[in-house]
């Protein structure tokens, strides 16, 4: 198996479970337009059916009497199917009604019906034939996946900024491609966990998708996806009247630049009826935007907003995550981790009623652990959507195993107490907690022309966690990843109790190995963000900066001493975290610059700590090759053999992290490890004692990556 059909493999399930297995006769769906959503989901049942039970059912669009099951509207079954119990169904919603020979899948649209219809086929390809008749609503309208694909014209699909499974689904040479196989295979995948949108373009975006041969191409992007439910917008990039308009400005209150947007709205609108919105990256990381002609940010937003809002219901996603990558270190009060609020604080109220402001779950940027972002207590006006990354850009880019709703859930739940009263991130961005008709979930997720879409079977967990999230946000981590184990590899305990364990001890691992106390990811900043390099940290505007000198590190971020960023919460919040005493010790350098000789909760000096959460973390990893031989011959041999080599390939990472941080602190700090380990590796064979024929000794860079350093 190679992958390609994920947790929708419909295996069949062994013979004495099918026997016992009952299921209507036949299929009926309340719609006959091929590009109708109740259409699919009739297919994809009769499929699916096919591949679990070996069943053939029929499939007709009139309804009928007798045993079947029976997928359409609310207004679909109102008019052919007779009386339904009331139901208390929002947008996207279904209810799904499992009884002897009957079975009734009812969508509050059709999309309903087709997420009402994949939790049915989830149920069975389970082995689970229990009676059941309940209602299930989203938590949040918006539920989409952002992809960082590019165009550029070489190579044979474009490439993907942060992606790690090869190339571009979308995206050959500048065009769209020709055969959209892949991206409807992608938009089956995202409608059976309830995921209703798409951004298929890079934030870091290129004009040239606005020309009037990718227009069309976009048309055809969103024709593949419509049967599935999910809609398409696309990142703009706010220099496009400069640059393919050959207008002289891109100031979003001059009247050319608001014509050229109003006629490109225009256009898309007659290619993408359904057109979703556009996602908008301004005036940050040297992109263009509205500051740069002194106007706000909501005049840029707006600008976009008011191109867009004649033809029907899409939406301006505008990037709350604005910084100045230039911002100067040297100023012991500078702080990145600032800028979301300082640039969007006062903008609350200002933005039409069609904008969302997209914010990165922490302020920095993906970290594998960061306090929530404090913009989500400010913007009481605003809808917001929160921003995930299943692509691991700083968590081992798939070649480690890290399952992430546990990170993810720690976000969510987090009470920002606005107004001393219970403000979980979660209702704010279900849109609950400040009465908001638009907000919800994003979720950087960057599949690539891999047959494996991630790169990485186990990653696959992410993405299918990400959209069971989005929908329910208090779903159980783990029950998630056991339904997604069972679809994706089999229902054997075996299989079933190894991959729970290993993907709840990833994250904890990860953060032990690569950088923990809230110092974060000790990565190369400036470069892919993969391998570890603290001292790439600090000097550079990137940097989410460590403040590590030879006696102390953290980044004070009091209010009474350091840059203000815990003044930016509500104000319980914010005394927790300006209290050194009263902060988490899982980011307490993300908020105080200590000596690495400060105790810890736990009793343990910092650098201690440091020291054996390295070795801790890097043993967890060790355990995973060992761990996975238990599937061994349990599921088949071609995804066997790929997990096998990236976990190997994560325990050997996992001790090239280890030391190069242990190393580099010991180095900076000259204090010694309690048990002796840091920087006294008698058993490695160094480098640069070898002799080899037809190889040369090099630098390493960094150097603390080097064996033999101390
Ligand atoms: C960072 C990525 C960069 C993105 C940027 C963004 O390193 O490639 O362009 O975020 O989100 O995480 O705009």
């Amino acid at each position: 198996e190679n992958g390609i059909d994920a947790w929708l493999r419909y295996a069949t399930l062994p013979c004495d479970v099918r026997k016992a297995a009952s299921v209507p006769a036949q299929i009926v769906a309340l719609n006959g337009t091929e590009t109708s959503p109740v259409y699919t989901a009739g297919q994809e049942l009769h499929k699916g059916i096919r591949g679990i039970l070996h069943k053939d059912l029929p499939v007709t669009n009139t309804p009928a009497n007798g045993s079947s099951i029976t997928i359409g509207t609310v207004d679909a079954f109102a008019k052919t199917s007779g009386a339904l119990p009331e139901l208390d169904l929002k947008g996207d919603g279904f209810w799904l009604s499992i009884k002897n020979d009957s079975v009734q899948i009812v969508g509050q649209n059709e999309r309903g019906a087709l997420y009402g219809t994949f939790q049915y086929l989830s149920m069975l390809a389970q082995g689970n034939f229990t009676e059941v008749a309940y209602v299930s609503n989203p938590s949040a309208p918006i539920r989409w996946v952002n992809q960082w694909d590019n165009m550029d014209d070489t190579g044979t699909h474009g490439s993907i900024e942060r992606g790690y499974a090869g190339p571009s689904i979308f995206f050959a040479k500048g065009l769209i491609v020709e055969d959209l196989t892949r991206v409807s295979q992608y938009a089956r995948l995202m409608a059976s966990i309830g995921l209703n949108g798409i951004v298929v373009n890079n934030v870091n975006a290129n004009v040239n998708l606005l020309n009037s041969t990718n227009m069309a191409g976009l048309g055809r992007i969103a024709d593949a996806m419509r049967p599935w439910g999910v809609r398409m917008g696309i990142s703009l990039n706010f220099d496009s009247p400069r640059t393919l308009g050959k207008l002289t400005t891109a100031d979003p209150l001059d009247q050319s630049v608001i014509d050229w947007w109003d006629d490109i709205a225009t256009k898309l609108h007659d290619h993408v009826p359904d057109f979703a919105g556009v996602l908008v990256k301004a005036n940050s990381e040297s992109q263009p935007g509205p500051l740069t002609y002194n106007r706000t940010l909501a005049d840029g937003a707006n600008l976009f907003a008011r191109a867009i809002k004649p033809h029907g219901d899409a939406i301006v996603m505008f990037r709350a995550f604005v910084y100045d990558n230039k911002i100067n270190q040297t100023n012991w009060k500078a702080d990145r981790a600032n800028a979301a609020v300082d640039f969007f604080r006062d903008l609350d109220g200002k933005f039409d009623d069609n904008v969302i402001v997209q914010i990165k779950y922490g302020p920095i940027d993906f970290q594998v652990r960061e306090p929530v972002s404090p913009l989500f207590a400010h913007l009481e006006q605003t809808g917001t959507v929160i921003e995930l990354q299943v692509t691991q850009e700083y968590l081992g880019q798939q070649c480690h195993l890290v399952y992430l709703p546990p990170l993810w859930k720690t976000i969510l739940n987090f009470d920002m107490k606005v107004d001393n009263q219970p403000s979980l991130v979660r209702d704010i961005v279900s849109g609950e907690r400040f009465n908001q008709k638009l907000a919800g979930y994003a979720a950087v997720v960057n599949v690539g022309t891999n047959t494996s879409w991630l790169g990485s079977h186990l990653a696959m967990s992410n993405f299918y966690a990400y959209g069971r999230l989005a929908w329910e946000p208090t779903s159980d981590d783990v029950a998630i990843l056991e339904d997604w184990t069972r679809l994706t590899f089999g229902s054997d305990r075996t299989i079933i109790d190894t991959i729970t364990k290993m993907s709840m001890e990833s994250w904890p691992a990860h953060e032990n190995y690569t950088g923990n106390l809230g110092i974060q990811s000790l990565t190369d900043i400036t470069g892919p963000h993969y391998g570890p390099k603290p001292q790439s940290q600090d000097g550079n505007g990137w940097g989410q900066w460590t403040r590590a000198d030879a006696k102390s590190i953290g980044m004070d971020r009091t209010v009474w001493n350091g840059t203000g960023y815990s003044g930016q919460y509500p104000s319980e919040v914010a005394a927790m975290f300006e209290d050194i005493e009263t902060t988490p010790d899982d980011l307490l350098l993300w908020f105080h610059h200590v000596p690495y000789t400060q105790k810890l909760k736990s009793g343990k000096t910092v650098i201690q700590h440091f020291y054996d959460a390295h070795y801790d973390g890097a043993a967890v990893a060790q355990t995973f090759p060992k761990q996975w031989e238990a599937v061994k011959g349990l599921i088949d041999a071609e995804r066997y053999d790929e997990v096998a080599f990236r976990l190997e390939y994560q325990a050997g990472h996992a001790l090239v992290w280890r030391d190069a941080i242990n190393d580099f602190y010991f180095n900076m700090s000259s204090i010694k490890d309690e048990q002796g380990r840091v920087g006294n590796h008698p058993w490695r064979i160094e480098a640069e004692a070898m002799e080899l024929d037809g190889y040369t000794v090099i630098r390493v860079d960094p150097f603390e990556t080097a064996s033999g350093f101390h």
